[in-house]
């Protein structure tokens, strides 16, 4: 009867926008949480709303079974899992949410076996306000067994996804996801200064910017056929060709309206590389073998 079981204490380090949300989520499901974070006045409002409050790391540490970091970088994390932190994770879970590189988790993973903690890396795809809501997935990687022990409390933030046990998976995928989501942010700021040249507001264009986006978002799908079948030259309806012209025009407008338009330069650069080597004809997910990693 799982309603007699208790909740799995938890600890959360680093308190800042979304450490916060994760503690507030595990707060509203009923898990004991406690909290530290290395400006102690961020803590208060989370006591006041139940966590428990801890005067160092290593005793937030010793709460429980669960540690779940989120601070700015992996240097902070090292800051802060000094000698006696580490020897109070000994025996427990790390479960490290800091954005970073796959060199910088399978490197803490190292550190954390040798010091007989159990870890998993993650990645949070999910805005504060998200965190526990349909819309929040989790990356992790690291062992299996680490995972299924804490799976049913991890959830309590968001949809978990397993991604394998190099601890560098999580990482590297976070970064994928959020090269993509910086692209899109390129995209959006460049359009919303192209209109604005013209005084009109961002805010009435931006409905049409979204239909946009959100139709043209098949094409994560259709580059990735592309990509898998290494054919980026048969059945093509919008050669390349065709739309370095339509981004040389862009670019062009830009100017004219007195518009920066430095992000687009790379994009149109790759274009004509690409046109020059004689795939004008192709497909514009063609420019995928201009920036992939050799194959050997
Ligand atoms: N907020 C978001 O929307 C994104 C969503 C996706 C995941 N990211 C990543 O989550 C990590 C934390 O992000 P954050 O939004 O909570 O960041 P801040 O509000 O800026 O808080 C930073 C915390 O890190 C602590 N900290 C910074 N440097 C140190 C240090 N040298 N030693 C100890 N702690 C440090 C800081 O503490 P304090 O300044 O309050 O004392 C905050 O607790 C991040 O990896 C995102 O990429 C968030």
């Amino acid at each position: 009867d799982h309603s007699t079981t208790p909740a799995t204490p938890v600890t959360i380090i680093g308190l800042g926008a979304m450490g916060t949300a994760l503690a507030d989520a595990f707060l509203a499901a009923g898990h004991p949480t406690t909290v530290w974070n290395r400006s102690p006045g961020r803590v208060e409002a989370l006591v006041a709303r139940g966590a428990r409050r801890a005067n160092s790391a290593a005793d937030a540490v010793a709460a429980g079974p669960l540690v779940i970091a989120c601070v700015l970088d992996y240097p902070a994390l090292h800051e802060i899992l000094d000698a006696s932190v580490t020897e109070a994770l000994r025996g427990r879970t790390l479960v490290n949410l800091t954005n970073g590189i796959p060199g910088q988790a399978r490197a803490t993973a190292d550190w954390a076996r040798e010091h007989g903690i159990e870890y998993l890396d993650g990645g949070i795809m999910a805005i504060p306000p998200t965190v526990a809501t349909p819309g929040a997935f989790f990356l992790y990687s690291g062992p299996d067994e680490v995972l299924d022990a804490h799976r049913a409390t991890l959830e309590v933030l968001g949809e978990v996804h397993h991604l394998g046990t190099d601890p560098g998976l999580a990482a590297l995928q976070d970064l994928a996801l959020l090269t993509g989501m910086y692209g899109m942010f390129a995209g959006i700021l460049q359009a919303f200064a192209l209109v604005d040249s013209e005084g009109i507001p961002t805010k009435s264009f931006a409905p049409m910017l979204r239909r946009w986006l959100t139709d043209m978002a098949i094409s994560v799908d259709l580059f990735a056929q592309r990509i898998d079948a290494d054919d980026h030259d048969t059945g093509v309806m919008n050669t390349l060709a065709m739309q370095t012209t339509g981004v040389a025009n862009l670019a062009q407008a830009g100017r004219e309206q007195g518009v920066d338009v430095e992000l687009l330069a790379p994009l149109y650069a790759l274009m004509q590389r690409r046109v020059a080597d004689g795939h004008g004809q192709g497909d514009v997910a063609g420019l995928f073998e201009l920036i992939r990693r050799p194959r050997v």
